[in-house]
């Protein structure tokens, strides 16, 4: 399973930047001229998740092996992009194709490194590219939805399911108001439509606000503008100085932690951004563990035991008959799967179960 967060923002705000910084690697060329990149950088980071040690604490295992979501570092979008400015339907197909997007918005001061706009003003920034991503969702939605139309006057079963979400998306984009808003309390199956219609605004934004140094433990004046702007839009929004993680990400763990110390930061910024880009795509872990490895594995909220099984191995999918759970509090407390069988903590779960965030799972399946 692919899960790719695409890093989306103006041109030489610093997503090559952090996305070198998540990944580790100088994969993304970063430097200071707009437009930088051209063709997008896809790395795949680990999860971090704390569970894994305390897991395998327990079991003994050899290997530890976190799950892991993607990165994609995309152009830099301008005003006008919408319509063609600056490569902009090209850059927007690559947004197209991510699950959701990390929005980088320029919150440091630096008169060295150019702003394309001229002038620091990151909710300025955001309006700028989000209406370009409306301005897109709408030309493309008013051509389909006039397409279906015809064809549900005209009785067809697809375009009389599609239609009503149609209608309801492009309502919202003439007000010139983003997809998104309606995912909150959204049907299952209508979900499945609003994903299917695959528009720029339906999909999850968390803001990352680039700030220098000696912001990054307590944000700044833009910063916290852009958290009130996430607020009121139900979004979400992390502090991170991508020149920061992006030293940090060169050093070895040790002098890490110490660089990071200094700085008045707990852990790097990046480790918050990659859980924050997990729960964005609405991705829950569960984990498999015994003496070999104890593995994270990822399902989205709401997958059936089935499904979190064919994760592992699409025959443990087909051939699936039950599987022993564990809440993660439980296996950990009680000291493992043999006591918590004996506490009778260990359930048998059949087809219709649905996975819980931190279940430890052995699937028994036939082949
Ligand atoms: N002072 C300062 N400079 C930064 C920071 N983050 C990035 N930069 C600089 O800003 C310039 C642009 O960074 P990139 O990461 O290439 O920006 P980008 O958003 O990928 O740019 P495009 O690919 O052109 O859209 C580089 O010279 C970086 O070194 C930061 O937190 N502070
Ligand atoms: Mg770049």
């Amino acid at each position: 399973m692919g899960f790719k967060c695409g890093i989306v923002g103006l041109p030489n705000v610093g997503k090559s930047t952090l996305f070198n910084a998540l990944t580790r690697t100088a994969a993304a060329q970063a430097a200071n001229y707009p437009f930088c990149t051209i063709e997008p950088n896809t790395g795949e980071v680990a999860v971090p998740d704390p569970r894994l040690k305390k897991i395998s604490g327990i079991t003994k295992s050899k290997e530890i092996i976190p799950t892991r979501i993607s990165f994609v570092d995309i152009a830099g979008l301008v005003r006008g992009a919408s319509k063609g400015e600056g490569l902009g339907n090209q850059f927007l197909a690559n947004i197209r194709e991510v699950d959701a997007i990390v929005h980088v918005l320029r919150c440091f001061e630096d008169d060295d490194i150019t702003h394309v706009e001229g002038r620091i003003d990151p909710v300025a920034d955001a309006e700028t590219v989000e209406t370009e991503l409306m301005l897109s969702d709408l030309d493309s939605l008013e051509r389909r939805t006039t397409q279906m139309q015809k064809r549900a006057s005209g009785k067809d079963k697809e375009a009389m399911t599609l239609l009503p979400m149609m209608e309801q998306a492009l309502a919202l984009l003439q007000e010139g108001k983003p997809v998104r808003l309606l995912l909150d309390g959204i049907a299952a199956e209508d979900l499945k439509i609003l994903r299917g219609l695959n528009l720029l605004t339906s999909k999850p934004v968390l803001y990352v606000c680039n700030v220098a140094e000696g912001d990054a433990a307590e944000g700044n004046e833009h910063s916290r503008a852009v958290a009130a702007m996430a607020d009121s839009q139900g979004a979400g929004s992390v502090v991170i100085s991508a020149a920061i993680e992006a030293e940090v990400a060169q050093l070895p763990d040790a002098e890490a932690a110490e660089y990071l110390e200094a700085m008045g930061l707990e852990e790097p910024g990046l480790d918050r951004l990659i859980r924050a880009g997990y729960e964005l795509l609405d991705l829950i872990t569960f984990f498999t563990s015994g003496p070999k490895e104890t593995r994270a594995w990822t399902v989205y909220k709401g997958a059936k035991a089935p499904q979190a099984a064919g994760v592992i191995h699409t025959d443990f999918e087909r051939g699936f008959i039950r599987a022993q759970t564990i809440a993660y509090e439980d296996f950990i407390a009680l000291g493992g799967e043999v006591p918590a069988r004996e506490a009778g903590k260990a359930r048998d779960e059949g087809k219709e179960y649905v996975v819980t965030d931190g279940d430890v799972m052995l699937f028994k399946f036939n082949t």
